[in-house]
């Protein structure tokens, strides 16, 4: 792998900050492109991390450390992720699962849509099925996408489903769900209309359930 992308790569693995920031900009201004760095340097630096935190060599203070920096590189990469410029796609009302701190694919996803010009309205995490209504509600939206990245937290999906058929409303939205534990099949259990396996394939998913 090329020299910046190993180094990128490190840097995230050790949480080393904002220095990242300045490794991430001149991948970009070497040629590179957003996803490249993301695909090659960043995700593989993150499987890295969690695998350091399944085998107990990585405390959640380390985790949260390496999660910090990859925000800071995805800040930088956010411009060239969403450039896109076509019709307005509609409204998506964004967030992780009730119980579910994590968000950095969430993030991502969000972007994704941006690029795929949906206006995005990230609710963050540990969101209840009841802010997904009421957001969904204040903001009309057409999209909800939910995240879970917990085997724990995931079946809270299906509670978030149901809540918008309780509220009246679960035929005026389409519902993406994913996350690692995810699967299609998963999506299908709990009555979602659609799943994909990561942001990018978020997006396209996205906008077919736009009918687009
Ligand atoms: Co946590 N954590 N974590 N963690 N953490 C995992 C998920 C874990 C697999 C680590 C491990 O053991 N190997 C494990 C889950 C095991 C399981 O349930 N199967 C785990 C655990 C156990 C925990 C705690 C319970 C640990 C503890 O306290 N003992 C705890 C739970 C906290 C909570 O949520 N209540 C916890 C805490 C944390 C931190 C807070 C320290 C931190 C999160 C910080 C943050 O997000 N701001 C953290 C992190 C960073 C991880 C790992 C290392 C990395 C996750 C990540 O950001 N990946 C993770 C291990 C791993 O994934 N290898 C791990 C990068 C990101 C780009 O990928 O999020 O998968 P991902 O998103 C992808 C796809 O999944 C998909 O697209 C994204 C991009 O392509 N996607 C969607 C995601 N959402 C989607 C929605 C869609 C569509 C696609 O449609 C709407």
């Amino acid at each position: 792998m090329p020299g910046i992308l190993t180094e990128i790569q490190e840097d995230l693995i050790q949480g080393t900050g904002p220095q990242i920031r300045e490794l991430t900009t001149r991948a970009i201004e070497e040629g590179y492109s957003a996803s490249d760095v993301l695909r090659k340097a960043l995700m593989p630096g993150m499987e890295e991390v969690g695998r350091r935190m399944k085998d107990g060599e990585y405390y959640i203070p380390d985790v949260l450390i390496s999660a910090r920096t990859m925000q800071m590189a995805l800040e930088i990469l956010k411009p060239q992720l969403v450039e896109s410029g076509a019709v307005q796609a509609g409204t998506a009302v964004i967030g992780s699962v009730a119980g579910d701190l994590h968000d950095i694919g969430k993030n991502l996803v969000g972007m994704m849509l941006e690029g795929a010009n949906f206006e995005v309205v990230d609710l963050g995490t540990d969101v209840s099925a009841e802010q997904f209504v009421a957001a969904a509600q204040e903001h009309e939206a057409n999209l909800i996408g939910i995240s879970a990245l917990l085997t724990t937290t995931m079946v809270a999906m299906k509670d978030t489903i149901d809540a918008f058929q309780e509220a009246g409303i679960r035929s005026q939205v389409k519902i993406l769900v994913g996350g690692a534990p995810v699967t299609g099949a998963y999506a299908g259990e709990v009555g979602a209309d659609g799943y994909a396996p990561d942001a990018g394939s978020a997006a396209v998913v996205a906008r077919e359930l736009m009918g687009d």
